[in-house]
This record gives structure tokens, C-alpha cells and sequence, in this order.
């Protein structure tokens, strides 16, 4: 029997104290598309998508060796795509943050998996199909972290929602 095949993503988690103040903070803006749960905010650094089971070996492997430093991390900018995409962003993201996400998508292409090229935006999803940039913000977000790991993440579908789950972590040092 084949085991049917995991959607990956690498991200960075908000940390759980973090992401309850984000989730408040967003949820009083008003009522507006599809918000993502607290528990499951976080940044994508890379998106893998479909992997079989059989590589998760190799993908923690080759994240464990990954030499990076921990860094500050600021996101200080609401806005929202095309398509409806409502998150933060960051006016300055720092530098050890796209080398990071440089390294790991390197190693990721050097090992054969199929990444796609793009260019690298980091943002905070709050919500999806969301109409409108809510307005009338009274004061600019601001919420920073010291960021000190990253994970590897499967995508689930639970009781009907989508749940992100760490299935290894990777702490920042260098
Ligand atoms: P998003 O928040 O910008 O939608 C899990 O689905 C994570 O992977 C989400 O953070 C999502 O980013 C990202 N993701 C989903 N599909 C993707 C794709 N095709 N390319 C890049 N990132 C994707």
C-alpha cells in the first residue's frame, strides 16, 4: 500500500504569545475575509508542496545543517494582494532573514526538489479573501520578535480547517 504524499512548507512560527496579540489586534479591525487561526500564524520561508513521506528524512537533515544567526524580525505594514491575501510586512526585512531563506532554498534545489523561483516576500497571513484593506488604522502595527528557529511544517485538513503541524524544529546559531 502507498502512503499518499505530505504538503510541506519551511516557516518561521509566531510564537504563541505573539500570535494571540496579532490575533486580537486583527480581529478588532472589524469583520473581513477568512482569518487564519492563531495557532497556525507563521512565516513561509520556503514551499515544498506535495513530498513523499520517504524524503522527510533528507528535508530535516538537510535543515539541521543549515548555519544561520537568530535575528529581529519587525513587522510594521498591513496590506493585502490581489486575490485577496490581508498581512503584515515588514518596511526593512532583515538581512539574516533572506539569507536564510537563500540557504534553505539552495540546499532544497541542490538536493533536487522542485522549488519554485520566486522572489521572496515575507509577510504574516492574517486572513484570506479578504475585499478590502481594512482602513482607519489609529496607530501603524508593530510587533517584533527575536526569531530564533524554524520549522519544517505539514499541512492537514482537520475537522473541516486546515491545521498547521511543526514536525521538526531548527534552532538559529552562527
Ligand atoms: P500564504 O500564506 O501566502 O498563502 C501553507 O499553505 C503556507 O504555504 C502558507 O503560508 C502559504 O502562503 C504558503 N503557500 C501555499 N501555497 C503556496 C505556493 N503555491 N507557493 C508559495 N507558497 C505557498
Amino acid at each position: 500500500m502507498t502512503t499518499p504524499p505530505l504538503r510541506l512548507f519551511f516557516a518561521l512560527p509566531c510564537p504563541p504569545d505573539l500570535a494571540s496579540r496579532v490575533a486580537s489586534w486583527r480581529d478588532a479591525l472589524g469583520t473581513f475575509g477568512r482569518p487564519v487561526a492563531a495557532e497556525n500564524l507563521h512565516i513561509t520561508l520556503v514551499f515544498l508542496g506535495s513530498q513523499p513521506r520517504g524524503r522527510l528524512a533528507e528535508l530535516k537533515a538537510l535543515a539541521e545543517e543549515i548555519v544561520a544567526p537568530a535575528f529581529a524580525l519587525t513587522f510594521d505594514r498591513l496590506e493585502r494582494w490581489h486575490g485577496g491575501l490581508l498581512h503584515l510586512a515588514s518596511s526593512r526585512p532583515p538581512d539574516a532573514l533572506i539569507a536564510l531563506e537563500h540557504s534553505l532554498r539552495e540546499r532544497l534545489l541542490s538536493q533536487g526538489f522542485d522549488v519554485e523561483d520566486r522572489r521572496f516576500h515575507p509577510h504574516l497571513t492574517l486572513a484570506r479573501h479578504c475585499r478590502a484593506l481594512p482602513g482607519g488604522l489609529a496607530v501603524a502595527p508593530s510587533f517584533s520578535w527575536q526569531v530564533e528557529s524554524f520549522a519544517l511544517y505539514v499541512s492537514e485538513n482537520h475537522q473541516g480547517g486546515t491545521r498547521y503541524k511543526a514536525l521538526s524544529r531548527h534552532h538559529l546559531r552562527g
